[in-house]
């Protein structure tokens, strides 16, 4: 079967709008998108993607992680299969089209194929990896990991940020088996893979800005984290105690935040590329009051980067910065638990071959940097030649207003459907 180039009007438009409606349809009368992880918002999605690959004549397979795959048989079943796959969950009121874009777009490429009564030459398996947002549980690409048989057993006693329930007891509560999790159980890792592809929303400006339709991801940046941090000085009366004396906890945040503002910006202007993300900032609600000295404030802080040396400089630049300040001030940072991520390479033959079809479908396009997380990660860490697609979507994303246009969208469907007719 010689490969085709997907025309437009191959593509079942009506099937995807659908499915994104039918996707944000339970949060229509709450603000933003929430699609919590091994929680009911996710359960939803989840089953709306079971119903469609059922719709399809899929052959869908679920581990024991509670993530679900939809396989579309290829002509050699023997042959190493392409994965496309993303998440379904989503950030507290979100967007609807971050991750779940991908899902779609991989149900969008085998309705294609059907339609045109095409087979690709080796099966192609659509999955859903749960709780990829590390916002529910403290660890990112959760679902892939266990996918592939790589989530290490302690994780599973992780708790949720908002029910205080572990991540087993939120598993078994969605038919998942965290016994078997733990023993490194899974259904795709048994299988020999010729490449994972995840197609997402760029989440930034920078397609928007350059007027163009897809991006081709060279690399997905890695991170370290600090989602617990504190800093504990004294509390006081805020008119009685002159500044010599005072060890207020905020004003030390609010010089640790600026210095390393001040340090991104010099590495910037080395050219260098890195992002430095405070944020939940907060005092003891019990304790903070009018009058009072801040004697303690609790902060996260996201840095991350494509370049390992980049971060490892930012973290030991972070401590010095810490020490200087917790001396100077009389106060102490304690950063609490600390997660991190490798930066993860994308695959240099299937980047080439993107372009390459890129320019054949006349689809305007870049190579760009992911400075977010995705589950491509997992796969390209684990030795599985990876490739993510960008498509160009407006205002940000991690926000209620996220918002993607489906032109855009078939396009990344298009450079999708032919990629695997190989
Ligand atoms: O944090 C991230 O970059 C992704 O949205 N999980
Ligand atoms: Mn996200
Ligand atoms: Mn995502």
């Amino acid at each position: 079967m010689t490969a085709v180039t997907t025309r437009h009007d191959a593509i079942d438009l009506a099937l995807i709008e659908t499915l994104f409606d039918r996707l944000a349809a339970p949060d229509a009368e709450r603000i933003g998108i929430t699609r919590d992880a091994y929680g009911p918002g996710e359960q939803r999605a989840h089953a709306l993607f079971v119903e469609t690959a059922e719709s399809l004549d899929l052959i869908i397979e679920r581990d024991a992680a509670g993530n679900h795959f939809a396989v579309y048989p290829g002509a050699d079943r023997e042959r190493p299969a392409w994965v496309i796959g993303s998440h379904l969950d989503s950030v507290p009121q979100g967007g609807n089209f971050d991750g779940a874009a991908g899902v779609i777009a991989g149900l969008s490429v085998i309705a294609t194929l059907r339609r045109q009564n095409l087979v690709a030459p080796r099966d192609i398996i659509v999955a859903v990896f749960r709780a990829e947002e590390s916002t529910w549980f403290p660890t990112s690409y959760l679902g892939s990991r266990a996918a592939l048989g790589r989530l290490a057993p302690e994780v599973l006693s992780l708790t949720r940020a908002d029910t205080g329930r572990t991540l087993a007891e939120h598993m078994r509560d969605c038919g998942g088996d965290p016994e078997a999790v733990a023993t490194g159980a899974n259904w795709l890792g048994q299988r020999a893979l010729q490449g994972m592809l995840e197609l997402h929303i760029e989440q930034g400006p920078t397609l928007d800005n350059e007027a163009l339709a897809v991006g081709i991801v060279t690399g997905i940046a890695g991170s370290f984290r600090y989602r617990e941090a504190r800093c504990f000085g004294e509390w006081g009366h805020s008119g009685a105690v002159a500044k010599p004396y005072r060890h207020d906890a905020l004003m030390a945040f609010a010089e640790l935040a600026m210095a390393l503002e001040h340090t991104w910006e010099k590495l910037e202007q080395r050219g260098e590329r890195a992002t430095v993300t405070v944020g939940q900032i907060a005092t003891p609600p019990a304790q903070h009051a009018f009058s009072k000295i801040p004697g303690e404030v609790g902060f996260c802080l996201d840095v991350r980067s494509g370049s390992p040396a980049v971060l490892a400089e930012l973290e030991a630049t972070l401590h010095e910065i810490v020490e200087r300040i917790g001396t100077e001030r009389g106060v102490r940072f304690d950063l609490g638990p600390r997660s991190a991520s490798l930066p993860a390479p994308m695959s240099e033959t299937l980047t080439q071959r993107c372009q390459q079809l890129a320019v054949e479908h006349r689809i305007s396009h870049c190579l760009l940097p992911s400075g977010a997380g995705h589950d491509a990660a997992t796969f390209a860490q684990a030795g599985v030649p990876t490739q993510m697609l960008f498509v160009r979507n407006q205002h940000g994303s991690h926000n209620p207003q996220e918002a993607m246009r489906l032109a855009d969208f078939v396009e990344g469907v298009r450079l999708l459907t032919t990629l695997v007719q190989a």
